[in-house]
């Protein structure tokens, strides 16, 4: 059996790691997860933040390593929380969120996902990956994480939470991202 090359993910969050382990399923690759964090500057834009943290942590020189910033831009609130997305979901929840959108009728909102690659420190690759969808009025589904129960994307009728992780992945902006990181490696 062939060796398996390994690239390591840095993320503090478990379900980002299996959600790469099911788009490398049945690769040459196999995805290790490192839990760490890294340094996450402010910024409005992902590839900024990634490209940062890419750069800060490959002093570290583990390779290949990849890591991967990603937020909810809803339409009608002009893009928030974006790349706030994890410190709103952490004060506000889910349910600060919808009743922050009450009385807002369009729904429409973008998930969307950076990731950067690195196979040592002057080398960055950039992937991204985006859905669009709907914000549900009531949380639904209770598998995922963050925005999961409330985000259904378009042409479907379940929330990325009634999913299974191949299914979310197979739709979702880090399964395309992560998607087009395969696709560039197996090359
Ligand atoms: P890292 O250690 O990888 O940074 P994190 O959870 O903090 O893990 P981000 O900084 O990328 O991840 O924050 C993005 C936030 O946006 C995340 O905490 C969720 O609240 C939300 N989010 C991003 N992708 C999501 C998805 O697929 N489903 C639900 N919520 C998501």
């Amino acid at each position: 059996k062939k060796m398996k090359t390994k690239i390591f993910f840095v993320t503090t969050n478990h379900n980002k790691y299996l959600e790469a382990c099911s788009i490398f399923r049945n690769s040459d690759f196999s995805v290790i997860h490192k839990e760490d964090k890294y340094h996450e500057i402010q910024s409005n834009d992902l590839e900024s933040i990634v490209q940062y943290g890419l750069k800060t942590l490959s002093i570290k020189s583990i390779y290949p390593i990849m890591i991967e910033d990603s937020g909810l831009f809803i339409k009608n609130l002009n893009g928030f929380p974006g790349p706030y997305s994890s410190y709103i979901f952490n004060k506000l929840g889910n349910s600060g969120l919808l009743k922050l959108m009450k009385k807002v009728e369009n729904r429409q909102a973008v998930f969307k996902s950076v990731l950067g690659y690195s196979t040592s420190s002057s080398s960055i690759k950039i992937f991204e990956g985006y859905v669009s969808g709907k914000i549900t009025t009531k949380q639904v589904g209770e598998s995922g994480f963050g925005f999961d129960p409330i985000f259904i994307p378009d042409g479907y009728t379940e929330t990325f939470s009634q999913m299974d992780v191949e299914t979310k992945s197979s739709l979702s902006h880090r399964g395309r991202s992560i998607y087009l990181l395969k696709k560039f490696l197996e090359i």
